[in-house]
């Protein structure tokens, strides 16, 4: 440190007491959720000695991954998109290449993600709707048609399903000319968030890791161009991680990757320049650009001392999505500046590829227009900013270098707490890490709540009366039509005894442990077995793994120790509890595939908190269980969650069933990415109340609690 700094900082304390009349300026820190102490300045003082010399392209990658960055190669424009049929999503891919997008990313519906053909009966009220339906190879061809395969990189978000849905995308290369081994692209394929945060796992955790495993040594021998898997911090701040959880849980992963592919044999070099990662940037602007420079500078560390010799394979290169839990139902026409902001953190710290949300987020799926505003702020970005001009613009900015080596160390401990327990498969099946996010996503909805943290238009300056916007409807039943006609095309003229000796072959190979799956699938696929036939076969040895759901206790009432409102509610509860001679019981329900539970999650633990009976359902139940379940616990309330477009097939059928047993005495409330759109028939159905996207928790419990006693008639 320098005598000169010694006397700045000096000085500027002695003037910035005076303008705090007479306070001192540490009144001016901050604490953030991820335990780090912000200061009002940073010095020259606060930068670590090892940033001064670090270089982009050079270990430990903190200021890029690439010498020259985006002054050699802007970024990729990745939208992530898919809905209804193979032929719509494939018609919207080709409409926005040809408008600027650099690269392809595929969303399936919750069915395929489960392994479900869409004629299964547990995913009527899935199919088409949170992404395209894909049931075999024929559908896999339709959604690349005229998109050659050789050129375009495609990323495919696919988890539990991993093994049809990556075998269908390599068939459907053959058939369009194309070997794998020109095939470029991403997988997600990570399991262990699945299980920790996303909810879209298949089987239990082991022989997940071995699918896991069989993918990443494929794809080595195979397919040198493709990247075996993105292993994503994304989905747990979509949850409600904090930073330094979403940055070490993330790398926690990585780690058990890179021990269950060197533990099938492999050499670590051999695989590990092609793993990739995928992150969530939110609205903390300057976290977010120091969490991806520490992610880079850890990864370096740890894949070094994994004893990695290639330099590629110390390369942490990341997918980054703008955050969707940061946008909001209210003044939605706001989330376009909160998408910008957050594309611009993700591309000051450097990302290679990145999507940026659409405006109606919280609603529904993007509209061609809200895609096109979305896809067009990265476009202005990287056109009409000079942004890409020079590499890692922030890189000796006093506060980032402080916040980078700052957010390393938290997360650094989190991993070695991980660690400790025997890695990140162990830490999962204990569920530490799903604990500490659950209780991080609490506090942050206590703080919104409580008008803390400020989100604007929710929480602070309301504007009351607003218009709704156009959003993009999806008629379920009809793709769900032409998904079982195509099905049973399929079906009828495939060659039965090849089919059933490639099945046979796949589940060996899964029952014995020898083997890989993937080369084993692509053969089922290849004689046109359909995305379930090829997951039952596995499903058969592995079995389907089902999760167990706990409630959190005490957060809520902590953050609301002393609060007038809170003891409102709980006395109100007293009250209710007196006048009918039970507490109010409520049931929190999940149905369908729809694997977001942060929401369903949050109201359990926040009316246990407050002093309702609180049931939380398992995941993926039907109409029919949660029907079942309600009156064998003889609730007064089902609480329905919703946030993958289920809720107008799904709670209509299950008010019905209510009905059928005679007890729609049972009030049914929903809550969820909810379009206003759809509130007039929800109530209609029977709906009680319905609480949209940033609904205050408080305010929830007040109005059930009027409607249980009659004081609010909705029904
Ligand atoms: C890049 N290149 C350069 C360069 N910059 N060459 C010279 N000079 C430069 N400055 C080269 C790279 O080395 C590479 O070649 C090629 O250009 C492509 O660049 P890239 O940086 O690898 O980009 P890309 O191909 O886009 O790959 C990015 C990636 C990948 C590695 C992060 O894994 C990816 O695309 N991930 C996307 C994941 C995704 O879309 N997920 C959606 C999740 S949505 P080479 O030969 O070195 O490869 C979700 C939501 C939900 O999960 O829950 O449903
Ligand atoms: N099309 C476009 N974006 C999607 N997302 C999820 N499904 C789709 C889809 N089919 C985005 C949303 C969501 C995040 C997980 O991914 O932004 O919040």
């Amino acid at each position: 440190m320098s005598d000169k700094t010694k006397v700045d900082d000096q000085y500027w304390n002695a003037i910035a007491e005076k303008e705090l009349k007479g306070k001192s300026p540490t009144s001016l820190n901050k604490k953030t959720p991820e335990g780090i102490t912000i200061k009002p300045l940073y010095l020259p003082s606060d930068v670590p000695e090892q940033a001064a010399r670090d270089l982009p392209g050079f270990e430990p990658y903190t200021r890029g991954v690439k010498a020259t960055m985006y002054a050699g190669r802007p970024w990729t424009i990745r939208q992530y998109a898919g809905f209804s049929t193979a032929e719509e999503s494939n018609a919207f891919y080709r409409k926005n290449l040809a408008a600027g997008q650099k690269g392809l990313s595929v969303a399936f519906d919750l069915a395929t993600h489960r392994g479900y053909d869409s004629d299964h009966p547990r995913v009527s009220g899935d199919v088409g709707k949170a992404g395209v339906a894909i049931d075999s190879v024929e559908d896999m061809k339709i959604l690349f048609d005229q998109i050659p395969l050789d050129e375009m990189s495609v990323s495919m978000t696919m988890n539990g399903a991993i093994i049809p849905v990556l075998a269908m995308f390599i068939v459907a290369g053959e058939e369009q000319g194309v070997d794998k081994a020109v095939l470029s692209g991403t997988v997600q394929n990570d399991i262990l968030k699945e299980f920790m945060v996303r909810n879209t796992y298949i089987y239990p955790p082991e022989p997940s890791m071995r699918i896991v495993a069989d993918i990443i040594e494929y794809t080595a021998n195979e397919m040198p161009k493709f990247n075996s898997i993105s292993i994503s911090g994304y989905h747990m701040q979509e949850a409600g991680a904090t930073l330094a959880q979403e940055l070490a849980y993330t790398l926690a992963d990585g780690m058990e990757y890179v021990r269950a592919a060197t533990n099938k044999g492999l050499d670590v070099d051999r695989f590990a320049g092609r793993l990739s990662f995928f992150f969530c940037i939110g609205m903390d602007f300057f976290m977010e650009v120091a969490k991806l420079r520490a992610a880079r500078m850890l990864w370096s560390r740890i894949m070094t001392d994994f004893g990695a010799q290639d330099q590629r394979s110390k390369l942490l290169r990341t997918h980054c999505q703008t955050s969707g839990v940061s946008l909001t139902e209210q003044s939605p026409h706001n989330n376009i500046i909160r998408t910008t902001i957050e594309a611009m953190a993700a591309t000051l710290g450097g990302t290679q590829s990145l999507h940026t949300n659409s405006f109606d987020e919280a609603m529904a799926l993007p509209t061609e227009a809200s895609a096109r505003i979305a896809r067009n702020t990265q476009l202005i970005l990287q056109h009409e900013t000079r942004m890409t001009d020079v590499v890692d613009p922030l890189g000796g900015s006093y506060y980032v270098e402080a916040l980078t080596k700052q957010l390393a160390d938290e997360a650094w401990k989190l991993i070695e707490e991980v660690e400790e327990l025997g890695g990140m498969t162990k830490a999962v099946e204990q569920g530490l890490p799903k604990m500490r996010i659950e209780e991080a996503a609490a506090r942050r909805q206590a703080r919104v709540d409580q008008g803390e943290d400020v989100i604007v238009g929710v929480n602070k300056y309301v504007v009351e009366d607003e218009e709704p916007i156009d959003i993009l409807q999806i008629d379920n039943t009809k793709v769900r039509d032409s998904q079982i006609k195509r099905l049973a095309q399929v079906r009828k003229s495939r060659n039965p005894k090849a089919l059933e000796c490639a099945i046979q072959n796949l589940e060996d190979v899964a029952k014995s442990g020898r083997g890989n799956l993937l080369e084993a699938a692509v053969e089922a696929a290849r004689a046109r077995a359909t995305l379930g036939e090829i997951s039952d076969a596995m499903e058969r040895a592995f079995d389907r793994h089902k999760a167990t759901t706990r409630i959190i206790a005490g957060i809520y009432a902590d953050a609301y120790k002393d609060d007038a409102e809170y003891k409102a509610i709980q006395s109100r509860i007293k009250d209710v509890a007196d006048d009918k001679g039970h507490v109010p019981h409520i049931l929190v329900s999940k149905m369908g595939q729809d694997g977001h539970d942060r929401g369903a999650k949050i109201i359990a633990t926040a009316f246990a908190d407050m002093g309702f009976k609180v049931d939380l359902s398992d995941m993926f139940e039907t109409p029919q269980e949660i029907c079942d379940k309600a009156i064998a616990s003889n609730v007064d309330v089902i609480g329905v969650s919703s946030l993958a477009a289920g809720h107008m097939t799904l709670i209509p059928e299950l008010i019905e069933l209510l009905k059928a047993k005679g007890r729609d005495d049972i009030m049914v409330i929903c809550g969820g990415v909810i379009p206003e759109q759809d509130y007039a028939f929800l109530r209609e159905s029977g709906v009680a109340e319905i609480f949209g996207p940033g609904s205050n928790v408080l305010d929830a419990a007040n109005a059930l609690l009027s409607q249980l006693v009659g004081l609010r008639r909705n029904r």
